[in-house]
């Protein structure tokens, strides 16, 4: 009945508030051109990395093939995608940054 529908649509709403909205891994794809210096810049300022750990995942990326740089709502990651892949093409670089699902 018109009770329930409505108390439905109440709690509906509550688990809107409370549920984490979906989350996103940032990645960079290693390459054969961009500059180490460049990788471990980018990941100190995209990604709020100090050098020591910047260092870490720019090698990661560079033995493995790739990393996540680090997990972000839908709106945040595809801002750090196209800001990192902007910065990387300004500076005439290869480096590719991709999003993906974290679930
Ligand atoms: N492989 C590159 C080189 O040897 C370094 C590199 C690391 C490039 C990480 C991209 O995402 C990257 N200069």
């Amino acid at each position: 009945d018109i009770i329930n529908i409505e108390r439905e649509k109440q709690l509906d709403k509550q688990r809107q508030k409370t549920s984490p909205p979906p989350m996103y891994k940032v990645m960079l794809n290693n390459d054969d051109y961009t500059p180490m210096d460049f990788v471990v810049e980018i990941l100190a300022t995209f990604f709020a990395m100090d050098i020591e750990k910047a260092n870490q995942i720019m090698l990661t990326i560079h033995y493995q093939g790739k990393a996540v740089c680090g997990i972000y709502s839908a709106e945040i990651a595809e801002t750090k995608v196209m800001q990192v892949n902007q910065y990387a093409r300004k500076h005439q670089h290869p480096l590719m940054c991709s999003m993906e699902p974290a679930q």
